[in-house]
């Protein structure tokens, strides 16, 4: 029968053989992007020492104290050449807090900090925080927008789960201390807010993501787009939408941008996820699409049809059906990490390149709209690639 110390001697070499595993790229499918073989973070990457009271008085049966239930929708920045995911864990109280984990490659070895991050509170708590976006401004902050979700007062008698969200806003120099700054004044509930990394005509510029309601989007007609004069006291007083939402496509229910976009030659890439309705419950893919430089609320591509959509074991999970996006990397040599989480539960990696994804939407047709669009779209390329098909026979 082994110790008491032995036993967290084994559960220590486990987990860190769980934290030190190799992760391995599978085969390229289509070209767009590698997957990987495994998740690069769970709820089992969470420290022991979150976990166990390690304490043989206080627990004689060296059992878990503090659950921990998923590892989710993470922002990411690449921070003293090292792969930082500004992680969405959540609890088995169902509680989201937000904890850093950081990998010398991008794809495995991740290991969260000590701490979890700690989130300054404002003088109405926000009851729960999640799916925070991190933007390196060129005003030298590092700012975090994310949901701050609190019970909606208006709520019927009895009705406990009726809720608001708003866009929480923190900044920081070195991620280690965060000052908290007011929420985003809004007239309409907001979740998804991405700040922009470049002033725009001299403002802060904010991915918006109007909301009627809670879960529905309702009037919210898509991707929103508000400039803002001060991040200290963010006000939305125009909104436009840039990137619509419409009948009969991967973003017919609600759409949302992922993280900031990447600045390329030619133009910004923008990672996304859209929400359609089916029998098994809404449908959550990731799609891209493409804005101008010279003004980069202007949708200059918008290849049809998602990216990445849910597949194998990403199927499953707290929210099943669900690939959600709220972080990605580009690195000095043009590798672009994706990060993303399956079914609200794990985070996984994929990579491609700058160059690959802006010709995916440059070069993928758009959405026609309707099935006889779709035949004439295949049509064309059916016809071109007979020709050349002939030639090479
Ligand atoms: O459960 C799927 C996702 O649902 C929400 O996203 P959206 O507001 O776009 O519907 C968020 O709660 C997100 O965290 C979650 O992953």
């Amino acid at each position: 029968m082994k110790s008491y110390k032995q036993q967290i001697q084994q559960m220590r070499k486990e987990h860190e053989n769980l934290l030190a595993r190799k992760n391995e790229p599978l085969e390229i499918s289509n070209g767009w992007y590698r997957r990987y073989r495994y998740p690069v973070l769970t709820a089992e990457h969470t420290p022991l020492y979150w976990r166990y009271d390690f304490n043989p008085e206080t627990n004689p049966f060296l059992m878990e104290r503090i659950g921990m239930n998923a590892t989710m929708n993470a922002g990411a920045i690449k921070w003293n050449g090292r792969y930082l995911m500004m992680v969405r864990v959540e609890g088995v109280d169902r509680k989201s807090f937000f904890g850093i984990a950081e990998s010398p490659n991008g794809v495995d070895n991740f290991r969260f900090w000590d701490y979890p991050v700690e989130i300054p509170e404002l003088e109405d708590p926000a009851t729960n925080t999640y799916d925070m976006r991190l933007t390196a401004h060129e005003d030298g902050w590092i700012y975090g927008i994310f949901c701050a979700e609190r019970f909606d007062e208006t709520a019927e008698p009895g009705d406990l789960s009726k809720a608001k969200a708003s866009a929480g806003i923190v900044r920081t120099k070195d991620l280690i201390t965060w000052e908290r700054l007011p929420d985003l004044v809004s007239t309409n509930q907001q979740r998804n807010v991405v700040l922009h990394p470049e002033f725009v005509n001299g403002k802060y510029a904010l991915y918006t993501r109007p909301q009627d309601g809670f879960i529905d989007a309702g009037n919210g007609q898509g991707i929103g787009w508000a400039l803002i004069d001060d991040m200290t006291e963010a006000v939305v007083t125009e909104e436009k939408i840039i990137d619509r939402r419409f009948y009969h496509t991967i973003k017919e229910v609600k759409n949302g941008e992922g993280p900031a976009p990447i600045k390329t030659s030619k133009g910004w890439l923008h990672l996304a996820h859209g929400v359609r309705g089916c029998a098994a419950g809404l449908r959550y893919v990731l799609y891209l699409y493409m804005t101008s430089l010279e003004d980069p609320s202007k949708l200059i591509a918008s290849p049809g049809g998602y990216f990445m959509a849910p597949q194998g074991e990403e199927r499953v999970g707290d929210v099943s059906n669900v690939l959600f996006s709220n972080g990605w990397i580009a690195d000095e040599d043009g590798t672009v990490f994706i990060y993303y989480a399956s079914s609200d539960t794990r985070m996984h990696v994929a990579t491609s390149t700058v160059d690959r994804l802006v010709d995916y939407c440059l070069h993928t047709p758009e959405d026609g709209l309707t099935s006889s669009s779709s035949v004439c779209t295949v049509k064309k390329q059916i016809d071109k690639n007979l020709e050349i098909l002939k030639e090479i026979d």
